[in-house]
């Protein structure tokens, strides 16, 4: 009925609802982070990055003068995390990726500086990406052991359980870590006590000795 020119043309109701429409679609739209699974490195624009140097790791190591021998500004170790939810809360999980570079200090292997989770009964999981290394687990009694890490090994760390990782290889040991976003970290007490063990290499191999 006298239509054909505007039937194609939208009302201004049907303009708004198309406008609307569009906002609700573009709201729901997360970016998702990526992550490449041959170097563990995660991309996206929510990622929070922190490095570890030599000269940050003053006390963790047991030869200490060998470490001050060696260029402070040397990387130990990176890691990149997605904190989707503010760290604390109840219900979130966390994401991250670590980089730890091979290297020695006199004998002990380079590592993490290890934690408990401030809520000891929160559990980890760890998965190796690339290179060759050790889960190094201590529980409540102080009893250490250790898990072997190459690539692709799932590692569960239990709740109660404090963990660091040395890299026993010659390239980069890449893991991917997921936990609870109110696991937290108690950096504390690894700093004041340690573990009962350190993971030296003796004759040429990984070995647990323990702290006289
Ligand atoms: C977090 C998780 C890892 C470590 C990372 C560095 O719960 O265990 O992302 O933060 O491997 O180790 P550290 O001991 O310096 O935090
Ligand atoms: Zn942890």
């Amino acid at each position: 009925m006298g239509h054909s020119s505007d039937s194609r043309s939208t009302s201004p109701i049907q303009r708004v609802e198309a406008d609307l429409e569009h906002k609700t679609v573009a709201s729901m739209l997360n970016t998702p982070i990526e992550v490449n699974l041959t170097t563990g490195e995660l991309s996206g624009d929510r990622i929070e990055s922190a490095a570890r140097t030599i000269a940050d790791l003053k006390g963790l190591f047991r030869d200490d003068p060998a470490r001050q021998a060696l260029d402070p500004n040397t990387l130990v170790y990176r890691v990149q995390a997605f904190l989707p939810v503010p760290e604390g809360e109840e219900g979130g999980m966390f994401w991250g990726t670590t980089f730890l570079s091979p290297g020695l200090v006199g004998d002990e292997y380079f590592m993490t500086k290890g934690h408990h989770h401030l809520q000891r009964s929160r559990a980890e999981f760890y998965l190796t990406i690339t290179g060759t290394g050790a889960l190094i687990l201590m529980d409540e009694k102080r009893h250490t052991t250790f898990e072997p890490m190459r690539p692709h090994t799932l590692h569960y760390i239990p709740g109660h359980t404090a963990h660091r990782v040395a890299n026993t290889g010659d390239s980069v040991l890449a893991f991917l870590a997921a936990w609870p976003s109110d696991a937290g970290h108690d950096y504390g007490t690894i700093a004041r006590v340690g573990f009962s063990a350190r993971l030296r290499k003796v004759g040429g191999i990984p070995t647990l000795v323990e702290e006289s």
